[in-house]
Formats: C-alpha cells, sequence, structure tokens
C-alpha cells in the first residue's frame, strides 16, 4: 500500500487526465483531482493545497512553466512546497533542461508509462513532505526565537521593555548622536517613598501602581522614545532628538507633572504618588558619552532631586 498523496492533475486534455488518474488511483492514490487548465488548478490548491501536482506542458493560456512559477510563487508566500512532475510530448534533452531550470522536480514524456508514473510520483511525495517537513521545523523554530526574543527584553509586570532592551536602545542612539547628529537624553525616574505605598497598602497593591504608572509613563512620552523599566521602582526615560538644537530636557517636566496630577487607581482606591527624575542628555559635537557615563550623571542628579525633597526633575 502506498501513502496517500494530495494530488493534482493539470491537463488541458480529457482523456489525458481521466487516464493518469486511472492509472494513480489503480496505485492505490485516492485523493486525486482534476484541473482543466492552470489557472483552475491554482484555484483548486488554494482552496486545499497539493503535495504533488502532475503538470501538461503545453496548455492554452498558462503553460506548465508558468503554472510551475506561479506554484513556486505561492508556496513561498505560504511556507508550503508542492512537489512538480511536468510531462510532456517534448523530445530530447534540451526540453528536460529547459523543464529543470524552471523548477519542476521531475519530468516525464508522453506516452506515460504506468510503471515510471508510479516511481515518479512516490519519489515526488517524499519530496514533498521531506521539504515541508523542513519548512515547519523552521518557522517554529522562528516562531520560539520570536518569543525568546520577546521574554528576555520584556519586563513581565509591566509589559515594558527591560534593562536588556534599554541597554540596547541608549548604545545605537548614543551611537546615531555621535555619527549622524542631533540629541539623546536620558532620565531615570523613581518613584517617591514606594516603600510606603507597599507598607501601607502591601505589595499587590504596590504592583498595580506600578503597571498604572508604566501605562501613564508610556502616553505621556511620544511613540518613538523609550520607556522601559530598570527593575523595582525605578524607570528609564529614553528620547532621541533628530537635531541637536531641538533637544528638549522639558520633556521630563511635562512626565512628572502626568504622574503627579492624578492620583494612580487601584484595587484599594487611588492612591496619590510622585516620582523624582534625573536626567543627561548628550547632544551630537559634545564630549563622548556612553551608557555608563549618561547613566551615572543621571543617577547622581536623581540623587539630588530627592535630596531637594522629592517630586522634581534634576539635570
Ligand atoms: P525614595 O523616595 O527615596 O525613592 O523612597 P522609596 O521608598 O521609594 O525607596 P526605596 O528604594 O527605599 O524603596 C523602594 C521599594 O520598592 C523597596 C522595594 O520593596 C519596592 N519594590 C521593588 N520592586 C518592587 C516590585 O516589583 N513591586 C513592588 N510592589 N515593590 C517593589
Ligand atoms: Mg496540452
Ligand atoms: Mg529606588
Ligand atoms: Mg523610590
Amino acid at each position: 500500500m502506498v501513502e496517500d498523496l494530495a494530488i493534482v492533475i493539470v491537463d488541458d486534455m480529457q482523456y489525458s487526465r481521466a487516464v493518469l488518474r486511472t492509472t494513480l488511483n489503480r496505485i492505490g492514490y485516492t485523493d486525486v483531482r482534476m484541473a482543466a487548465s492552470a489557472s483552475e488548478a491554482l484555484a483548486m490548491m488554494s482552496d486545499r493545497r497539493a503535495e504533488v501536482v502532475l503538470a501538461d506542458w503545453v496548455m492554452p493560456e498558462m503553460n506548465g512553466l508558468e503554472l510551475t512559477a506561479a506554484i513556486r510563487q505561492k508556496d513561498e508566500e505560504r511556507g508550503h512546497y508542492t512537489a512538480l512532475i511536468l510531462f510532456t510530448g517534448k523530445e530530447g534533452d534540451e526540453a528536460m533542461m529547459e523543464a529543470f531550470s524552471h523548477g519542476v522536480d521531475d519530468y516525464l514524456t508522453k506516452p506515460v508509462n504506468q510503471v515510471q508514473l508510479a516511481a515518479r510520483v512516490y519519489a515526488a511525495g517524499r519530496i514533498a513532505r521531506l521539504q515541508n517537513t523542513v519548512l515547519e521545523t523552521s518557522a517554529a523554530l522562528a516562531a520560539t526565537n520570536r518569543q525568546l526574543e520577546y521574554l528576555s527584553t520584556t519586563d513581565p509586570l509591566t509589559g515594558l521593555p527591560n534593562r536588556r532592551a534599554l541597554d540596547k536602545r541608549m548604545e545605537s542612539t548614543i551611537l546615531e548622536t555621535q555619527g549622524r547628529g542631533g540629541a539623546v537624553c536620558l532620565g531615570i525616574l523613581d518613584v517617591d517613598h514606594f516603600k510606603q505605598i507597599n507598607d501601607h497598602y502591601g505589595h499587590d497593591i504596590g504592583d498595580e501602581v506600578l503597571v498604572v504608572l508604566a501605562k501613564r509613563l508610556r502616553l505621556a512620552l511620544r511613540p518613538m522614545d523609550m520607556v522601559a523599566r530598570m527593575g523595582g521602582e525605578e524607570f528609564a526615560l529614553v528620547a532621541h532628538f533628530q537635531k541637536a538644537e531641538h533637544c528638549d530636557p522639558g520633556i521630563f517636566e511635562r512626565v512628572l507633572r502626568t504622574v503627579s496630577e492624578e492620583s494612580i487607581p487601584t484595587s484599594e482606591g487611588e492612591i496619590p504618588v510622585t516620582v523624582s527624575i534625573g536626567v543627561c542628555c548628550y547632544r551630537h559635537g559634545e564630549e563622548m558619552q556612553t551608557i555608563q557615563s549618561m547613566t551615572r550623571v543621571a543617577d547622581q542628579n536623581l540623587y539630588q532631586a530627592k535630596e531637594q525633597g522629592r517630586n522634581r526633575v534634576v539635570g
């Protein structure tokens, strides 16, 4: 018994189609569909895919080679592979070479020998299954990689980029500022007296505050700016400006006001929250900065902001 295959026969001659189908049925293939033209075959295959296509070369409108190109393109889009056997009355090595150079997997001359047909269809089925296994495996691998990439760069509590993603962004933004121009500002934001919120309402409510705060910070900045969670109740804000003269550390004042203007809703009621922000900006042409040097300066400024009474921006 052969393993069944989804087969499509394409031939403009009704008689040829019927002979092939009868032969394939006799071998044991039950899923054999027939199309009278290339476009009919393509429609059939977009309904339900085929594993092996047996196509006539010479057909009106779209010929077997054009059909091969169309199937290859559709397969590429969908991540499938269809094995293609071209059959033809054309004689000679040149015709055969032309067919293979157009991407067919196999080639048969008419009248089609039944034993050869059985062997070639069997081999074509094996090609299709091997190719499809490879494609499915690499698609699964790519999905796993995307998932890993997401997990390794995202903070699970707030859904914001994490420290690792922040470092990557800072590195590329600093390089861009150095090379192409513009400016980059790093703000390190720390919630004021967050320990008191935890102590008073409990750690879970503290978490709720962090989640809402993260959303507010995201909304307070431009889409191209980055808001990341550095850890604990500390967030990093990264803003890049195309031109050095557009550098505007004032955005951090706006962030500060957005946070303190409205209390944060939690399941234990509204909790007023203020934050302190330490800023470091690097403009093109200034002495070179690194992530470390910018973080150091922003941290020192954050410390100053806390010292000076909190709920303020320094830098
Ligand atoms: P300051 O104004 O000086 O920043 O005071 P603070 O109380 O915010 O500073 P401190 O660093 O003493 O406290 C930060 C607290 O944040 C301590 C820690 O328990 C809490 N914390 C860190 N990570 C989390 C978290 O993921 N969830 C919650 N609920 N609390 C956290
Ligand atoms: Mg024909
Ligand atoms: Mg802190
Ligand atoms: Mg704090």
